[in-house]
């Protein structure tokens, strides 16, 4: 009982104490480290999502039920030390009981009820928070988890497609179910205050949907070991009004406006080796890396490495390896002119 009721302590104050704080996201941006955009709460009893509430109701049974048994558990060892000690005046041993019904039924039944009660709360929870299917109206995402970044697609109010990302862009109050599958190793999608952890396994489906009741960004990070840069696997979705969600859509379904600047660039990027792992809508089709269509659109770069803006992105072409150390996209030691090129072309991707 008493290593049971530690155990169920630390195991909270172990979560609690990894979901608090406000920037425990925090990824080596080296020099580029300016503006934290990691910075968020990523507590999980700050639920903001039918999911995220029952998990955290389940934490506070748990919490609650445990710290009861410690409690009586730690007084009657306390007591029993003080009442028992040493004294001048030998006080005789204490009484002993051997074979007592009573006691031996209460410490057996007593904690199967408890064992009981944590057991039915858990079976609730597991089932309201995963969903057979998708929740009526819910908005259907399709996740991938690459090494090290997330890919998004889903579909925009006119039924077309639009592929990100690293950031997911969402309405507020519609349920979003998510259908989740990986590249290559196991990850874990989490984003403490809108749902639990849902692994992300090569060939097998899972699902997991939220429901965020404010606007808002809520940070998350993949939460399964999966190689050198699983820390830089950030997690951002954007919470916006109905109306921004449309905007943002049509926004990323629009063609590219041709832009003077961009000319040079993207003639080098359809030279360099650019094209075979990036796709652009209308350029290249490359699938190994992420899709670049409207990277300017995106708050930061290498799934929450660098805030994005023109100085990380410079950076990140001449070496990705300088922000995000191990990433699967090389460095092409391109000349000054060539940086200049393929960034000036990149910055036109809005
Ligand atoms: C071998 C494949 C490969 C090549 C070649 C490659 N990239 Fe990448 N690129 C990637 C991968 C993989 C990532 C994601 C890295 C990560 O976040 O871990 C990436 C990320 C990026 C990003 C950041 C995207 C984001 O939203 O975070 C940009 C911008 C980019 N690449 C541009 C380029 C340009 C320009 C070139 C050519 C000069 C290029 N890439 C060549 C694989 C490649
Ligand atoms: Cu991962």
């Amino acid at each position: 009982m008493f290593v049971l009721s530690v155990c169920c302590l630390v195991g909270i104050q172990g979560g609690h104490a990894a979901t608090e704080g406000s920037a425990i996201v925090c990824a080596p941006v080296g020099q580029h480290s300016a503006v934290n955009v990691n910075a968020g709460d990523l507590n999980i009893f700050h639920s903001a999502s039918p999911p995220a509430h029952e998990i955290r109701e389940l934490a506070w049974l748990v919490f609650g039920i445990s710290a009861g048994i410690f409690i009586v558990v730690e007084g009657v060892l306390i007591w029993s030390i003080i009442r028992f000690r040493k004294r001048k005046v030998d006080a005789g041993e204490p009484l002993q009981v051997f074979g007592s019904n009573p006691v031996e039924l209460a410490w057996t039944i007593i904690p199967c009820i408890i064992v009981l009660v944590l057991t039915l709360a858990t079976v609730r929870t597991i089932r309201e928070v995963e969903l057979e299917s998708a929740p009526a109206g819910a908005l259907e995402v399709d996740v991938i988890g690459h090494q090290w970044w997330w890919e998004y697609r889903l579909p925009a109010p006119s039924g077309a497609i639009v592929v990100t990302a690293n950031e997911l862009i969402v309405p507020v109050g519609r349920p979003i179910w998510l259908s989740l599958r990986s590249a290559d190793v196991i990850h874990s999608w989490w984003v403490p205050r809108l749902a639990g952890k849902t692994d992300v396994i090569p060939n097998h489906l899972n699902h997991t949907w939220f429901q965020a009741e404010a606007e808002g960004t809520y940070l998350g990070q993949c939460a399964e070991y999966c190689g050198n840069q699983h820390a830089n696997m950030l997690l951002r979705v954007r919470v916006v009004s109905v109306e921004a969600f449309e905007m943002w859509c049509a926004a990323q379904l629009a063609p590219q406006v041709a832009d003077a600047s961009g000319v040079d660039g993207r003639a080098l990027f359809l030279e360099l080796a650019c094209m075979n792992c990036h796709a652009i809508d209308g350029v290249s089709k490359g699938a190994f890396g992420p899709n670049l269509t409207h990277l300017m659109s995106r708050e930061t770069i290498g799934a929450g490495a660098a805030p994005l803006n023109p100085q990380t992105l410079r950076a990140w072409i001449d070496d990705p390896q300088s922000i995000k150390e191990g990433c699967n996209m090389p460095s092409l030691k391109l000349e000054a002119s060539q940086l200049d090129a393929v960034v000036a072309y990149l910055l036109t991707l809005k």
